[in-house]
C-alpha cells in the first residue's frame, strides 16, 4: 500500500500543525473520487485515478475501452465503471488476457463433434463434417452411406443389377455381360473376340447381344444352345 504509506508520511511531516483546528476532509471518504486521499494544512490533494480511470484527482472519468477496436476483438464489448466486459458468442472463447475471443478449435476438443467416418475441419466461429466419397452428412456431424441404386434407378442397366455396398455399388452383371469400365453399366461380352476357336476347327463364331451363336460349316451342325458345331457322327 504505497499510497497510504505516502499518506501517513504526509501526515508525519505535518505534525507540528495545530490539528485541533484543522478538518480532515478525507475522514469523508468521497471526497476523493480515486479513493486516495492527502490531508493537507488547510486542504487535502487527491492521488491519481485509479485503473479504468482518466482525469487528475478530484476529476476522475471512466474509460470507455470499447471504443478501442483492439479491444474485445470478436465479442460484444460492454463498458463497465472502471473497466469492460468482453462476451463471446456461439464458437468463441474468451481469451486467457481477457481482452479478446478465439475461436474454439472443436476438432481438438475431447469431445470431437463428428461421428465415425466424418472428417473433423475446425473453422472460425465453427467447425464442418466432411464425408468420403460415397457417403453423406446427416444431422452436421455423421455420415452415412449413400444408396447409390435407390438414388439412381437407372444405374446398372439394362443387363445388370445394381448393388449397393459400403462406400460404393456395384454392377452385378446378367450372364454375357460384364461391368463396363467407363460407365455404371453392363457390356456385352464379346466371346467370339476373346476365344476366335470357340466354335471349333468347323464353326463360325458369331457375337450376339448377351451371348453368341456357332454358325456351322456345312455336314456339321448346331449343338442345342447353339454354341458348338458337333459333327453328323456325334449325333448318333
Ligand atoms: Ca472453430
Ligand atoms: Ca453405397
Ligand atoms: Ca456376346
Amino acid at each position: 500500500m504505497p499510497n497510504l504509506h505516502a499518506s501517513l508520511q504526509r501526515r508525519y511531516s505535518y505534525k507540528n500543525y495545530n490539528w485541533t483546528q484543522h478538518i480532515d476532509e478525507c475522514e469523508n471518504g468521497t471526497v476523493c473520487p480515486s479513493g486516495i486521499c492527502f490531508n493537507e494544512p488547510g486542504g487535502h490533494s487527491c492521488g491519481s485515478c485509479p485503473d479504468g480511470f482518466v482525469g487528475q484527482g478530484g476529476h476522475c472519468m471512466d474509460i470507455d475501452e470499447c471504443h478501442d477496436e483492439r479491444v474485445c476483438i470478436r465479442g460484444l464489448c460492454l463498458n463497465t465503471e472502471g473497466s469492460f466486459l468482453c462476451q463471446c458468442g456461439p464458437g468463441f472463447r474468451l481469451s486467457s488476457t481477457g481482452d479478446q475471443c478465439d475461436d474454439v478449435d472443436e476438432c481438438q476438443e475431447e469431445m470431437a463433434p463428428c461421428q465415425a467416418l466424418g472428417e473433423c475441419v475446425n473453422n472460425m466461429g465453427s467447425y464442418t463434417c466432411t464425408c468420403p466419397g460415397g457417403y453423406r452428412q446427416i444431422d452436421g456431424t455423421s455420415c452415412i452411406d449413400v444408396d447409390e441404386c435407390l438414388e439412381e434407378t437407372e444405374l446398372c442397366s439394362p443387363h445388370g443389377t445394381c448393388l449397393n455396398t459400403k462406400g460404393s455399388y456395384l454392377c452385378v452383371c446378367d450372364t454375357g455381360f460384364t461391368a463396363s469400365l467407363d460407365a455404371p453399366s453392363c457390356d456385352d461380352i464379346d466371346e467370339c473376340g476373346l476365344n476366335e476357336t470357340r466354335c471349333g476347327p468347323h464353326g463360325y463364331c458369331e457375337n450376339r447381344l448377351g451371348s453368341f451363336q456357332c454358325l456351322c460349316d456345312q455336314g456339321y451342325q448346331e449343338s442345342q444352345d447353339g454354341q458348338a458345331c458337333e459333327g453328323e457322327c456325334s449325333m448318333y
